[in-house]
Order: structure tokens, then C-alpha cells, then sequence
């Protein structure tokens, strides 16, 4: 999982009449896609968005990450304002990087903080979320846990925790409870 934070742009490309455009972004990891909001009427937008795109392979082809720039039009199609690509094979693991992207043919500059964490389950984002409360998948999940009752201990809850700042490590918190017993909280 690559976990962005769209910061900022600068010194973008005037698209609209009044010398300034209403920039956002695309990016594509993949084919995994996200579009940011559009920043009006600036060439120096300020998005502090943050995202996740989703690693499906590891082949190094899928490894990069592509950014372009659109100025948003209400009346006609949005016009392109420049591009930029990350290698994210070069970038360490499980570190945040705060990266000043160049947009080619000189279009500007993007400022992004990118965090590449071992995850690559786009399930494991929307797990707890989908936390069935139901009788009967309580049921599924004790048959299922039953299975393995002679095992001490048993992984039955994930804290995920992450921190995201320029230079920081990632940090994962786990909680590890024995089946019925007290949480123990284990961070690695
Ligand atoms: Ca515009």
C-alpha cells in the first residue's frame, strides 16, 4: 500500500484567461486511480490531501507512480497542465519520504509525502469496517476459531497505527489477545 499526502503545488501553469488556473490532480498507481479536489483560481495550490493507492503487483512496471495536473473549467474540458512520474522502487519501505516532484517541460513543481508499507490487501484497509456484528457470522468466526483451540494464544484483533511525517518510520501497533483473555499490546 502507498499511503500519499498531496501537499502542495508551485509556480503551475496559467490556464484561465484571468492568469491563473483551478488545479487538481490524477493519480495512477497501476490500476489503481485517485483524483484530488481542485484548488480555485491559484498556481501555488495548497491541497494537504492524503490518500491511499493500492501496490496489486510487484512487478517494477507497476511500481510507478503517475501524477498528472488538470486545470478544472466549468464550461469547457478541463485542460492538462503538466506530468511527473515516481520510480517508487527507489523509495525505502515502511519510511516516509517528502518528495519535491518536477513536472516535465518545466510545469511547475509538486510537493507529495509518500509512505510505502508492506500491505498490499486492499482488504486489510476496510477490514474493521466491515466487521459483520450478526449472530451468525459471531457463529462462523467461533467454529472457525474452534479449529485451532489447542493454540495458546490467537491473533484475533489488529491495530494498525500509522504516523506520517517527512523522515518518520512507520510504526505498527498490534494487539494480541488470547482467545477470552486480556489484550496485550505489542508495537514492532
Ligand atoms: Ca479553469
Amino acid at each position: 500500500m502507498v499511503n500519499i499526502v498531496l501537499v502542495e503545488g508551485s509556480d503551475l501553469l496559467a490556464m484561465d484567461p484571468e492568469g491563473t488556473s483551478d488545479p487538481y490532480c490524477k493519480f495512477r498507481l497501476g490500476r489503481d486511480t485517485y483524483k484530488t479536489k481542485p484548488i480555485y483560481e491559484t498556481l501555488n495550490p495548497k491541497w494537504s490531501e492524503q490518500f491511499d493507492l493500492y501496490l496489486y503487483d510487484q512487478d517494477a512496471g507497476s511500481q510507478v507512480l503517475e501524477v498528472t495536473v488538470w486545470d478544472k473549467d466549468q464550461r469547457s474540458k478541463d485542460d492538462f497542465m503538466g506530468r511527473a512520474a515516481v520510480e517508487l522502487h527507489t523509495l525505502e519501505k515502511e519510511m516516509s519520504h517528502d518528495l519535491t516532484v518536477s513536472l516535465e517541460d518545466g510545469a511547475g513543481k509538486l510537493r507529495l509525502i509518500t509512505t510505502i508499507s508492506g500491505t498490499t490487501d486492499p482488504e486489510a484497509k476496510t477490514f474493521l469496517a466491515q466487521w459483520d456484528q450478526s449472530a451468525e457470522a459471531s457463529k462462523k468466526r467461533k467454529d472457525a476459531f474452534r479449529l485451532s483451540r489447542t493454540l495458546s494464544a490467537l491473533n484475533v484483533g489488529i491495530l494498525i497505527v500509522r504516523v506520517l511525517c517527512p523522515g518518520c518510520t512507520v510504526r505498527r501497533a498490534y494487539v494480541r489477545r488470547t482467545w477470552g483473555g486480556p489484550p496485550t499490546p505489542t508495537v514492532s
